[in-house]
């Protein structure tokens, strides 16, 4: 007899058969989706005001339905010239350590301090440490506030970061230990690859049968009609044209559906990560996580996103 138990076996637990959405509680923004080791993370945005934004939680997920919280991933404490406003994580490892690029400040000029930083760990979940001691991208090129980074890997095995708010989307080259950027073949370090005069920030590259998909965030993030629009290009530095819209506001689920990330399961399975408001919330750092499904059509267009409440059923990697 086991202590708790009285004649029959006790049940096991149902497993959740569904994440719903928001798929963890509390107010965060900007989710990065990454895998490490077969298991599922995203490291957001706390989503309070600039001045309280000072710590990166992280979570984790065997299955995209059970999420497990590590508070302080990336803290204030551990980046000397971070003073507030730390958004927007983009998580990748790179040779067996973990790199977390984030941007802080807010910088409105090339006169303040901040930009684009870089911390490293020898775990998923931290804790991270400044890189370099300074930001990596300090200044404004081309019109683009130094903020939303997102870093990948092409094939050939170059290091890309796209990054850009106000309006202006940039591609650098990164040095194989992050350390810095390096300039293209035909000599550009900031190569600017705005996609449309629609574009806002939040951009996002990957790669699905050859051709180069350029997601990204349109509208304010504060207010209802924020989006995500998508192209495709057969570079990663263009050209490329806007297709359209894929998420956006559902008046039966939530507003200011956006700035996403991307998860791929097993089998050409996608999944979208994003933030939304709650119906009817108007504070504009009232922002939760999601994840639905990403569906292609047979010509590798995206088709609209359908925003649920039920979220996605379990999908552990093998
Ligand atoms: O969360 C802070 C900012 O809001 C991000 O940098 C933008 O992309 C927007 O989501």
């Amino acid at each position: 007899m086991v202590a708790g138990m009285s004649g029959a076996w006790a049940a096991e637990p149902a497993a959740k058969a569904r994440a719903g959405n928001p798929i963890f509680p509390g107010w965060y923004a900007d989710p990065e989706a990454a895998v490490f080791d077969k298991t599922y993370w995203i490291y957001p945005t706390s989503s309070l005001p600039y001045a309280q934004q000072t710590d990166f939680d992280a979570f984790s997920s065997p299955d995209l339905v059970t999420w497990t919280r590590h508070p302080g991933v990336l803290k204030k404490d551990a980046v000397s010239w971070a003073r507030e406003a730390m958004w927007a994580p983009a998580v990748v490892e790179n040779r067996g350590r973990y790199y977390f690029f984030f941007a802080a400040n807010d910088i409105k000029s090339d006169a303040e301090v901040g930009g684009i930083g870089v911390a490293v760990a020898d775990a998923p979940a931290g804790p991270y440490r400044d890189l370099i001691g300074k930001p990596l991208i300090g200044e404004f090129h081309n019109g683009a506030q130094p903020i939303d980074q997102f870093v990948f890997k092409d094939d050939d095995g170059t290091w890309y970061m796209i990054y850009g708010g106000w309006k202006h989307a940039n591609i650098v080259r990164l040095k194989d230990d992050f350390t810095g950027v390096r300039p293209m073949d035909d000599g550009t370090v900031f190569k600017e690859i705005t996609p449309a005069p629609e574009y806002v920030e939040g951009p996002l590259m990957f790669k699905r049968d050859g051709k180069y998909y350029f997601l990204w965030s349109e509208g304010g993030w504060t207010g209802p009609d924020y989006a995500v629009a998508y192209a495709i290009g057969d570079s990663p530095l263009g050209p490329f044209k806007r297709i359209g819209k894929i998420l956006q506001q559902d008046p039966k689920i939530g507003t200011g559906a956006g700035h996403n990330s991307i998860f791929r399961g097993q089998d050409d399975t996608w999944y979208i990560v994003y933030h939304r408001h709650p119906l009817g919330d108007h504070d504009g750092n009232h922002r939760q996580v999601a994840i639905d499904r990403m569906v292609f059509d047979a010509q590798g267009h995206i088709l609209p996103v359908k925003m649920t409440n039920e979220g996605v059923a379990p999908h552990p990697l093998r």
